[in-house]
């Protein structure tokens, strides 16, 4: 499916449909403007982990009780701070580079005029940042950080997992309510499959159109934020004839509920990365031709009302005299179940460790119908694979006779940089002497070459050594195509390789 290129300005107009009140029009952004200067200067670094808000803007925290604090990513701080109504001070929501850009005239020449300074004080310089893809308005980022461990996800792989289906409102601010059936992987269980660490607090999602939204893993007394473990309180179906108007009921789920009637979830109601809604695959998210973001799948993150309400009429109404009319304490969840969302980062990082290139995991992820799960998670766990490099994941899968599939042993042999440049890794891939009685180190049934050519290239090269056949699988983050790639080797097939070119 062919998409309208992603601009990052963008971000602004999806989260105002998403989340505005009665404010919207009163709120000014230029995200547009400064986009466009940076990209004048550094154009390769289009469609990176640069090229979002928080290359200028910071997140934030604000005290919500005595000594707890709230986390929020730079979209939502920027929203709490500034405001919609832009009564707030920008400068408060700009990190250091974004000051210094602003301070040196807010154009394509400040850029320039910059680049020679070390805004954040980590000892490199903006320019040796961004030529390495790090943050130059974050010191806890620089060029000697290594990408946080990741785990990428399949549509086949979330449907072999344990499915939760859960019936509930939908309640928007502004774009019309609807009740549905969704049905897909509990964020608490797909973050243990990934492995997620004890030090964990909370995960950022991300859409590929720039949208992101932080949950709190435990329940938070802030109505705005929904956690992802445990459960949410039972509500009950609310219909009324009046609500038709700002209410969706037609959903086949809604069949045979009466108002006032408890809506009974089998083991409670979840925050969700939905699949399925009404028992079909979510319809895919594109980028309309005016830059908004329609559909929500291939995955959606469903979050249930924290305290059930009835639907609302929408808030630029002008009919409000009706039985539910827009109520701004309501619980609005629909503003926070993020759509199309292609990337989850579970924070903190771990030390040492600096973001994916988000941006990667963009577009291209919502056609492959897939998930990047990246930050605070095990890295050495990813279903039976390795980690042959500090980016570079690889599994093997020998289809034996006597066991059925056996995942195959990573047996590092060494590796050497090439007085050009070029690294190499190489070793092999065994059968487990505990799986099968031909297994041994000492028996090589897959040999593995991976080439890091100088000018960016990797490729993976396997060399099958056996009689049964085996899957190969590698996953690498700055694939341009395709980050994660599956072969079979074979009798008769015996050499694969996989080839990730670094943009
Ligand atoms: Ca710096
Ligand atoms: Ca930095
Ligand atoms: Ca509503």
């Amino acid at each position: 499916m062919k998409r309208k290129f992603f601009r990052t300005g963008v971000f602004v107009f999806v989260i105002l449909g998403i989340f505005s009140g009665a404010a919207f029009s009163a709120y000014h952004h230029e995200g547009e403007k400064d986009s466009a200067n940076f990209s004048q200067v550094y154009p390769d670094k289009a469609g990176t982990k640069l090229d979002q808000c928080a290359l200028c803007h910071s997140g934030g925290k604000y005290e919500k009780s005595e000594g707890k604090f709230t986390s929020l990513g730079s979209c939502q701080w920027c929203h709490y701070s500034y405001g919609y109504d832009g009564k707030g001070n920008i400068l408060d929501t700009v990190n250091p580079y974004g000051k210094a850009y602003h301070d040196n005239g807010r154009n394509a020449d400040a850029v320039r005029k910059i680049e020679d300074a070390d805004s954040d004080g980590d000892g490199f310089t903006n320019k040796a940042e961004i030529a390495a893809g790090r943050f130059p308005g974050d010191a806890g980022d620089d060029p000697n950080k290594k990408t946080a461990p990741f785990r990428v996800y399949t549509k086949a792989q979330l449907d072999a997992m344990p499915q939760h289906t859960e019936f509930l409102l939908m309640n928007t601010s502004k774009s019309g309510d609807f009740y549905a059936e969704y049905t897909g992987v509990p964020m608490e269980d797909l973050l243990k499959d990934a492995g997620i660490l004890n030090s964990a607090t909370g995960i950022k999602v991300f859409a590929p159109d720039g949208w992101s939204q932080y949950h709190p893993l435990e329940t938070d007394a802030d109505p705005a934020m929904y956690h992802i473990n445990g459960t949410y309180p039972q509500a009950d179906y609310q219909y009324d004839s009046q609500a038709e108007t700002w209410c969706d009921y037609s959903a086949a789920s809604c069949k045979n509920r009466n108002t006032g009637e408890t809506i009974a979830v089998q083991n409670g109601l979840k925050s969700l990365l939905a699949i399925k809604r009404e028992g079909g695959y979510l319809t895919p998210g594109i980028l309309t031709a005016d830059n908004k973001l329609d559909g929500e799948g291939p995955y959606r993150v469903i979050v249930p009302q924290k305290s059930p309400s009835p639907p609302d009429q929408a808030s630029n109404s002008e009919n409000q005299n009706v039985k539910w009319p827009y109520n701004e304490t309501w619980d609005h969840n629909a503003g926070a179940c993020t759509r199309t969302a292609t990337i989850i980062k579970v924070e903190p990082l771990p030390e040492g460790t600096t973001d994916i290139d988000i941006l990667e995991a963009g577009w291209n992820y919502v056609d492959q119908e897939k998930i990047i799960v990246y930050g605070a998670i095990d890295d050495t766990r990813r279903d039976g694979g390795y980690l042959a490099d500090s980016d570079l994941w690889i599994r093997a899968v020998i289809h034996t006779e006597e066991k059925g599939d056996i995942d195959a042993v990573w047996k590092k042999g060494g590796s050497d940089t090439t007085e050009a440049g070029d690294r190499v890794i190489w070793g092999h891939f065994y059968a487990s002497p505990d799986a099968v009685n031909w297994g041994s180190s000492q028996n090589p049934d897959l040999f593995v070459k991976i080439w890091f050519d100088r000018s960016g290239r990797t490729d993976i090269n396997f060399f099958h050594v056996s009689v049964p056949n085996i899957d190969v699988y590698s996953v690498y983050p700055y694939g341009t195509e395709t980050a994660a790639q599956k072969s079979t080797a074979t009798l008769e097939n015996r050499y694969v390789r996989h080839e990730y070119q670094k943009k």
